[in-house]
């Protein structure tokens, strides 16, 4: 719709909508100046869905409850949810097809840091926002770009979380580290090894592995070093497999991970492999956050199932882009660069707690859990024993 970018003629119906306009939506007044659409960017398909799914349906919901302002202003509101597939190929194509639709004002998403670096690449020629609800490599904003914020924590945080937590109530004295060779998956192991290396713990291995199913040559020199503890650098649908097959193999090490691990789809593959170990999330559990409730209610009445972690982030994230939409919209100002400049200076409180963002996108102060897996049903993922609730400011940009 070209007639977002045109400050004159949105100053214009802007104004004529306060004369003009009911109080109440008029659903056949709907749409009358234009469409504007929020696009998701998430795997919908592959072993990552679980987590892109919450991510497009945390969106969906923000959408449904919080576009009735813009409505009223008779925008119709849209989600547009686009399936990158945890690829960063797939991302940008995708991303390309975004910034033409000038109806699209905002991107909520990525899942994966290796795809909304590039794809976020993208967005900024355009000045296109995009708030993500999980990316957590400290790249994703340390670029410094206007147009790129996230509503998470980030992986230089997360990885010494993880070490503090191995050295301190784990009592680790030895680590095998493997991670997956993404930026994400290799960048939260880097992290964790540093700090634990800092803290004295011996790092047996460091080994990065794309394989997806036969663990064999990777368990058999980790049975021999027989470290206290394995750390998986990277995402459950291949972690999954990996630890059920070192149980399988008599590994008695214990074991911990990013992030990465924080879906149900851990135990759905792993099973009792993975009962008992421990994880680091940026993810907020609803069982820590009071005002989630009525989110978790309405996500499971309208879609049939918990929602996954970095869902609420989802939700969260879309209420501030929609805010931020409308104080563009009654400015008379809405380009996509100055929704950007107006998601910069938005202030919510959310179902995830107080959010702001800093000069560089990050959250000033994001949340971080050690959380404990609790049973081998996914159904009680959200049962997760919360060990250690932290919240960090964003490390100044070095
Ligand atoms: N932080 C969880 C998802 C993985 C990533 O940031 O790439």
């Amino acid at each position: 719709m070209s007639r977002y970018p045109v400050r004159l003629t949105a100053a214009l119906l802007a104004g004529l909508a306060l004369v003009a306009l009911p109080a109440a939506p008029n659903p056949e007044a709907q749409g009358s100046k234009g469409t504007i659409k929020i696009a998701t960017q998430s795997p919908l398909s592959g072993g990552q869905a679980a987590l892109g799914e919450g991510i497009k349906l945390g969106a969906q919901l923000a959408i449904e409850k919080f576009r009735g302002n813009l409505v009223k202003m008779g925008y119709k509101v849209e989600l547009v949810p686009f399936d990158d597939q945890a690829k960063p190929d797939v991302g940008v194509a995708n991303a390309k097809n975004i910034i033409a639709d000038k109806e699209i004002l905002a991107v909520i998403g990525h899942l994966n840091s290796g795809v909304a670096i590039p794809a976020s690449e993208v967005y900024k020629e355009v000045s296109l926002v995009m708030i993500s609800p999980a990316n957590t490599n400290p790249v994703v904003t340390d670029r410094g770009y206007l147009n790129v914020n996230r509503v998470c924590g980030r992986d230089d945080v997360q990885g010494v979380v993880g070490s503090e937590f191995a050295r301190g109530t784990m009592k680790t004295k030895s680590v095998y580290i493997i991670h997956d060779k993404t930026q994400y998956g290799q960048g939260v192991a880097e992290f964790f090894k540093a700090d634990a290396e800092k803290k004295g713990i011996k790092v047996l291995g460091f080994e990065g592995t794309e394989e997806k199913s036969n663990f064999d040559p990777i368990v058999t020199p980790i049975k021999a070093k027989n470290p206290d503890v394995i750390y998986f650098g990277g995402i459950y649908d291949q972690a999954a497999p990996f630890f059920k097959q070192t149980r399988e193999k008599g590994v008695k090490s214990k074991f911990l991970g990013p992030d990465g691990m924080d879906s149900s789809d851990l135990t759905k593959i792993a099973g009792k492999a993975v009962v008992g170990m421990y994880y680091t999330s940026a993810a907020g559990p609803a069982s820590a956050l009071p005002k989630a409730k009525t989110f978790v209610e309405d996500f499971k009445k309208k879609f049939g199932k918990n929602p996954e972690p970095y869902a609420a982030e989802a939700y969260d994230a879309t209420a501030i882009a929609l805010k931020a939409i409308e104080a563009a919209a009654k400015s008379g100002k809405m380009s996509r660069e100055d929704v950007a400049t107006a998601v910069r200076k938005t202030k919510h409180n959310g179902i995830t707690g107080d959010i702001e963002f800093d000069a560089k996108g990050d959250r000033k102060k994001a949340l971080y859990f050690v959380l404990q897996v609790a049973s081998d049903d996914p159904a009680k993922w959200g049962d997760n024993k919360i060990v250690k609730q932290l919240a960090i400011a964003a490390p100044e940009k070095k």
